[in-house]
């Protein structure tokens, strides 16, 4: 027998994922960020937020419809993506489908041919942009609706018909308003559903999941994306990417989510699913276009503000945009989402750390090459800087080599091992010693800290002061907040 001598063994693998971990199609959703929900139909004619469902197909008459200037003002805006409003609770379909006579082919728009969400698909691909859909569950035309049939003769036959020749989609919607009073083919009631089972998620999301697998289903709860609780378009400060849906009137047991202690705003930091939450907000008070509105979109300042408040904390924004009765974007609005397309692009262009020298407390297994710090700045949401296992709260300290102006901090860690840091804390270098400027906690996959006043200093430290396991952080920047002029509105899409 001899003796093997003792050796201290470092971790070389990558460290084991901590809690629930997102699929393929949430982490193309997390880097989407932002998006845009276009409703446009028969309320963009009567002046309403809900018909009834009893419009006349012959008010749809857009008679300079252009998908591509609607996409194009969006992708001006900063966006990447947009969620089409096929059919609102009005059940006016905006395509040609075989399901209901109320749809786009019985307007006068194309002459009866035309097929609203197909040039919406064509926009997206020609200009780069996601595409989702939303289709309405409730349904105030269909004679059908509160029966069975309805969501298994109509309802999914609908899902089915959108994401069998609409795709590929990254998200599809589920909106959360529910019965009422309707038209429901001429009988002018009221239909009440239960909504957590008259629609049978689990069967109505599997077609989803089959026809178009890497989308993300978003929901009042979930089951891939969560409603944040607000149509203000922010998150909590604190929002965990994890979820737990509680049953209804059940105090804390999981369930399908449908209960009045509603939770999303902040998630749940030992959630049970990989959840996060999406922000939704229209541009102008209303989700669709009011001519009494005009003039009254977001600034670009106030859409700033909400960006920081959704994709800075975790979530993604999905901003309202309401084309008008020619079927475009009106002018404002447009060179209002262009200067804040502008904004975010001068401001996070250049990352004011790139040519920092970094110098971590801890790095994993002491592999510089392969969980060095150095992943922090190379772009990479997925390349990151990890310390060994037991290593739950290092440091990091960044010599920017000369006095730097920044008033933003943004990190990100790598999600693909789960939301592993609670909390964290900044310092700058001022007056010979380390002054505390900031925390956070959430970080996930986006967070952005903007500080009240910008700072300059040579040095910064990062402090992870909370976790549960060992870190996994891939992006840490540091940006000068720019704020352009709003330009003068040019029409360059036809
Ligand atoms: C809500 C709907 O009731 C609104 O009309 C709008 O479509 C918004 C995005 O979702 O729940």
């Amino acid at each position: 027998m001899c003796c093997l001598p003792v050796i201290m063994v470092f971790s070389q693998s990558a460290p084991k994922p901590y809690g629930p971990l997102p699929s393929k199609g949430q982490l193309q959703w997390q880097e989407t960020e932002m998006y845009c929900i276009i409703h446009f139909g028969p309320d963009t004619y009567t002046d309403k937020e809900w018909g009834f469902g009893d419009e006349d197909p012959m008010i749809v008459n857009p008679t300079q419809f252009s998908a591509l200037q609607i996409v194009g003002a969006a992708k001006a805006g900063g966006f990447k993506g947009v969620v089409i409003v096929a059919k609102h609770h009005d059940g006016f379909c905006m395509w040609p489908t075989k399901t209901t006579e109320h749809n786009i082919s019985k307007s006068p728009y194309k002459n009866g041919k035309g097929d609203i969400v197909g040039e919406y698909r064509d926009a997206c691909k020609q200009l780069g942009m996601k595409l989702g859909l939303y289709c309405s569950p409730w349904d105030r035309n269909s004679p059908l609706y509160g029966k069975p049939e309805y969501v298994t003769d109509v309802y999914r036959k609908q899902l089915e018909e959108l994401y069998s020749n609409y795709g590929p989609l990254f998200i599809v919607w589920h909106d959360g308003a529910n019965g009422g009073d309707g038209y429901y083919g001429g009988t002018k009631e009221v239909r009440k559903i239960d909504r957590s089972t008259y629609y049978g998620w689990d069967k109505t999301w599997g077609i989803a999941r089959r026809l178009q697998p890497n989308a993300c289903i978003f929901g009042d709860v979930g089951p891939d994306v969560r409603w944040v609780g607000n149509e203000e378009g922010h998150a909590g400060e604190t929002s965990w990417a994890t979820y737990t849906p509680h049953a209804p009137d059940s105090g804390k047991t999981p369930g399908n989510g449908y209960t009045k202690d509603f939770e999303g705003t902040a998630g749940h930091r030992d959630g049970q699913y990989w959840m996060p939450a999406e922000c939704d907000v229209p541009f102008r008070p209303g989700w669709f276009y009011h001519k009494s509105q005009d003039g009254k979109a977001k600034s670009a300042d106030s859409l700033l503000n909400l960006y920081y408040k959704s994709v800075g904390r975790g979530a993604c924004l999905d901003l309202g945009l309401e084309p008008d009765q020619r079927g475009r974007i009106n002018d404002d609005d447009v060179s209002k989402l262009k200067a804040f397309g502008d904004i975010l692009r001068t401001t996070f262009s250049h990352n004011l750390a790139s040519g920092a020298t970094l110098k971590a407390s801890n790095v994993r297994g002491g592999n510089l090459a392969k969980f060095g710090p150095a992943h922090l700045l190379d772009n990479n949401r997925y390349s990151y800087w990890a310390t060994d296992d037991q290593v739950h709260t290092p440091e990091l300290v960044l010599d920017l080599h000369k006095k730097t102006w920044f008033n933003v901090i943004r990190l990100r860690e790598n999600i693909k091992l789960g939301q592993r840091i609670d909390a964290i804390a900044i310092d700058v270098w001022q007056d010979g010693k380390w002054k505390e400027i900031a925390t956070a906690t959430s970080i996930g996959g986006n967070r952005l800290i903007r500080l009240d006043k910008g700072i300059s200093t040579s040095k910064v430290r990062l402090r992870i002061t909370k976790a549960p396991v060992c870190i996994a952080l891939s992006d840490f920047g540091l940006y000068k907040e720019n704020k352009l002029a709003p330009p003068v509105f040019q029409t360059s899409l036809k």
